[in-house]
C-alpha cells in the first residue's frame, strides 16, 4: 500500500499464506476494511484489482457488492521553467490520478496513523523483551541479504538473531538466511513496495524472537516508500552501495533522513567504479547531519568491526532498558504487596 494512492494490493503473504482482508481507502477519503477475494453468489471466488482502467468493483466482507471509480478530476501539475514538470509541489508532494492533493493528504494521514499505532505496539513488544530491532532499507541489490548473512555468521555464537525478510515475490532471501542456521520468516508483499508495521506484527506472532536478541528486518528493495513506514524498529539502517552513485542521498532524501545509520557498502569495488566517497558522505550529511556512516564490504569484511560494534552497543542499550522496566515493575509489585499486607 502506497501513501500516494492508498490502494492496497491485498496480496501480502506470510510464508505463502494470504493475510486475510485489508483496509481500503476510497477516493473520497473514507477508510474501510474488506477482502479482495470473496465468494460470489455462484460460489466462485471474486477477485478485484486496483488500477483496472478507471474503475473497479468489489465485494465487501458483509457480502455487498459495489463498484467505484478512480476518476481523473481536479489534478494539476506545476511546471517550473521549460524543462521540469514537478508533481512534488502542493500539500501532498505527490500525484495520483483521480485524487486531489488534499484528498491524498487525508489518505496518507489515515494510512500512516494506522501504521503508527501498529508500530507503537511492535516497539512496546521490543522494549518489553529487550529485542534490538533494525529495519534495513535500500534500493534493490545494494547487498542487504549478503550483509545479513555475513553479520549473522559472526554474531550468532554470541547473540541470538532472528530475521524478517520482505520481498514482493519468492522466499529466496529467507532461505539464504536460514542456511546460516538462524530463524527467518519471509513476508511476500505482492504488489506492495514496502513492509508495514501490521505485517511485522503478524511476523512477530510467528517468529517469537528470543528475549535480549537482535531482530533484523530486511525491507523490500525500494529507496522511496519504506521511508514513510515505521515498523517499530530501534533504527532504520540505509545501505548505499558504491555502484549506485553518490547523488542518491540528494535524490531520495526522505530515506536518508529517516535512517540513523548509513552503510556505504561494496567498498571493495571502489577501484573499479567512479564513486566519490567524500561527496557521498557530504550529500548524506547535508540531508541528515546526525547520520552515522560506516564504510563496509561484505566481500572482504572491511568495516564489519565498526558495524558489529554499533549493533552490540544498541543491543546493550535495549537490554538495559528492559532490565529497568523489569526493576520498576518488581518494585511496584512489592509496593502493592506491602499495601495489601498492611490492609489484610
Ligand atoms: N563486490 C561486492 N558485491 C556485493 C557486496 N555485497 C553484496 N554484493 C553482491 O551484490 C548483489 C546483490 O546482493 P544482495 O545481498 O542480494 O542484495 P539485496 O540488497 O539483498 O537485494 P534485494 O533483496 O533484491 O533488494 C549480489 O550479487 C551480491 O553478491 C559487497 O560488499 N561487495
Ligand atoms: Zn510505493
Ligand atoms: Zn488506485
Ligand atoms: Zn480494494
Ligand atoms: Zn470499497
Ligand atoms: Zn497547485
Ligand atoms: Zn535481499
Amino acid at each position: 500500500m502506497c501513501t500516494t494512492c492508498g490502494c492496497s494490493a491485498g496480496e501480502t503473504r506470510i510464508e505463502g499464506q494470504a493475510m486475510d482482508g485489508h483496509s481500503h481507502v476510497h477516493a473520497d477519503g473514507t477508510v474501510h476494511d474488506h477482502r479482495h477475494e470473496a465468494p460470489a453468489a455462484d460460489g466462485k471466488m471474486q477477485y478485484h484489482a486496483h488500477h483496472d482502467e478507471n474503475a473497479h468493483g468489489h465485494r465487501h466482507a458483509d457480502g455487498t457488492w459495489h463498484s467505484h471509480d478512480h476518476g481523473h478530476e481536479g489534478e494539476h501539475v506545476h511546471e517550473h521553467g521549460e524543462d521540469v514538470i514537478d508533481y512534488g509541489q502542493g500539500p501532498a508532494h505527490a500525484h495520483a490520478p483521480g485524487l486531489t492533493q488534499s484528498q491524498m493528504v487525508r489518505i496518507e494521514q489515515d494510512i500512516l496513523g494506522k501504521n503508527n499505532a501498529y508500530a507503537g505496539r511492535n516497539r512496546n513488544y521490543f522494549d518489553e523483551h529487550g529485542i534490538f530491532a533494525l529495519n534495513l532499507v535500500s534500493s534493490p541489490g545494494s547487498g542487504k541479504t549478503t550483509l545479513l548473512v555475513r553479520t549473522i555468521e559472526t554474531l550468532k555464537s554470541r547473540i541470538q538473531v532472528a530475521v524478517v525478510e520482505g520481498d514482493q515475490q519468492t522466499s529466496q532471501d529467507a532461505e539464504r538466511i536460514r542456511s546460516t542456521g538462524v530463524r527467518a520468516l519471509q513476508i511476500n508483499t505482492g504488489k506492495g513496495c514496502h513492509l508495514d508495521a501490521n505485517m511485522v506484527g503478524h511476523a512477530l506472532e510467528r517468529l517469537h524472537p528470543e528475549d535480549d536478541s537482535v531482530l533484523m528486518i530486511e525491507n523490500v528493495g525500494n529507496l522511496v516508500c519504506p521511508a514513510a513506514y515505521d515498523l517499530g524498529e530501534a533504527h532504520k539502517v540505509v545501505i548505499l552501495s558504491v555502484t549506485e552513485g553518490e547523488d542518491k542521498p540528494l535524490k531520495y532524501p526522505d530515506m536518508f533522513r529517516a535512517a540513523s545509520l548509513m552503510l556505504l557498502n561494496k567498498t571493495d569495488l571502489l577501484p573499479y567504479v567512479p564513486f566519490n566517497v567524500q561527496l557521498a558522505i557530504e550529500y548524506a550529511k547535508q540531508v541528515n547531519p546526525g547520520l552515522h556512516i560506516i564504510q563496509t564490504s561484505s566481500t572482504n569484511g572491511d568495516g564489519y568491526e565498526a558495524w558489529l560494534g554499533w549493533i552490540e552497543t544498541g543491543l546493550a542499550r535495549q537490554r538495559k532498558k528492559r532490565a529497568q522496566t523489569v526493576a520498576v515493575l518488581q518494585k511496584r509489585i512489592q509496593e502493592l504487596e506491602a499495601h495489601l499486607a498492611a490492609r489484610g
